[in-house]
């Protein structure tokens, strides 16, 4: 009688433990689902970080449902991977018409203007990055998104702003153009989202380091263009002096942050501002030690130009404790991984 008892019990357990299984994995399903019906746009998607953002997003969510556009065409594997759309991130009414065309409901605005570049032309600099931003907040202050992700930078820091282990909140008294754009940017986000609700998400990216696509008219873009030179001359003229040490990552750390950010429960994300992102820090003479500990006879030496005087203003290290405690962020790749898997791909 005791025996049968536990018997029942046994099976009784096994029976409502089945069930309580099943119902997390429909409810993980139905998330899936709805998390995965999203359309999404990406604007600027040639650029260095769009690229392989949108190859990414197409991994995940399937080709035909991520739409890449950009002011000029791609390379014709980007063109041919899925849909395209040439678009002017300044124009307002060409996005909506592109956003109603495919049901658009995320938003990832990547094009900009970068440091170098923009203290060359300013107002062009202002235009595209404020314009650009504004449009695609009013298109979701309007409904017609219901997502949008926007790339800040640790330019929005300035002299200062305290350069090691900068926080997430302190003096911000960016010196250059496009620093002065993504400080005002990234107040728009939180003035949108506090003010009509807009899910608006960004990160203060560092300098990101890739070999798919090189960068146009950063600060950071030594950091790129020494694995190219290293490969192809083994030598390379820094415009940078050996110890500026700067914030930096990996592309494909920078990548996996973006979307595991935009796939984040909305009640986790703490911050509508811009999160900092951290990874590595490093000087061009710690970069170049590192080469040369795959390419022996590599060399390099130093020219600076007005770029170090916008690095020179610029954090050393950046403390990301918030992203990695808001929605887990966590990098992968150090100083000695990236450089073996740069070397590895350029070569
Ligand atoms: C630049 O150098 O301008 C960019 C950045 C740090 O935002 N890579």
């Amino acid at each position: 009688m005791f025996e049968q008892s536990l018997i029942l019990d046994y099976l009784f357990f096994i029976f409502f433990f089945c069930e309580y299984l099943n119902y997390v994995l429909l409810f993980q399903i139905h998330f899936e689902i709805i998390r995965m019906s999203d359309t999404i746009l990406i604007i600027g998607a040639c650029g260095q970080i769009g690229t392989e953002l949108t190859q990414k997003l197409r991994d995940i969510y399937g080709s035909e449902q991520v739409i890449a556009s950009d002011i000029r065409e791609g390379s014709p594997e980007q063109m041919s991977a899925g849909p395209f759309e040439i678009l002017d991130a300044t124009d307002k009414d060409g996005i909506l018409q592109i956003v109603k065309k495919y049901n658009v409901s995320q938003v990832y605005l990547m094009a900009a203007m970068l440091s170098a570049t923009a203290e060359k032309y300013p107002h062009k600099a202002w235009e595209l990055n404020m314009t650009s931003l504004l449009g695609v907040l009013d298109l979701a202050k309007e409904k017609h998104i219901k997502q949008v992700y926007w790339p800040s930078s640790i330019a929005s820091f300035g002299p200062t702003s305290p350069k090691v282990n900068t926080p997430q909140q302190t003096v911000m008294e960016p010196s250059t153009v496009y620093g002065i754009s993504k400080l005002a940017g990234e107040h728009w986000c939180n003035y949108y989202h506090d003010k009509y609700g807009v899910d608006v998400r960004s990160i203060r990216y560092p300098g990101i380091i890739s070999w798919k696509t090189k960068p146009g008219g950063g600060t950071t873009d030594y950091a790129v263009d020494i694995y190219f030179q290293a490969v192809e001359n083994t030598s390379y003229e820094c415009f940078l002096s050996e110890n500026t040490r700067l914030p930096m990552m990996y592309m494909q750390d920078a990548v996996n942050a973006t979307i595991q950010l935009m796939q984040a429960d909305a009640s986790t994300i703490k911050t509508r501002t811009s999160y900092n992102l951290a990874a590595i820090s490093f000087t061009p003479e710690e970069i170049a030690a590192e080469i040369q500990k795959h390419i022996p006879e590599f060399e390099i030496s130093y020219k600076t130009d007005f770029r170090q005087a916008i690095a020179d203003s610029w954090p050393q290290v950046i403390d990301d404790s918030q992203a990695r405690a808001d929605w887990n962020w966590n990098h992968e790749f150090d100083l000695s991984l990236m450089t073996k898997d740069m070397l590895e791909n350029l070569s």
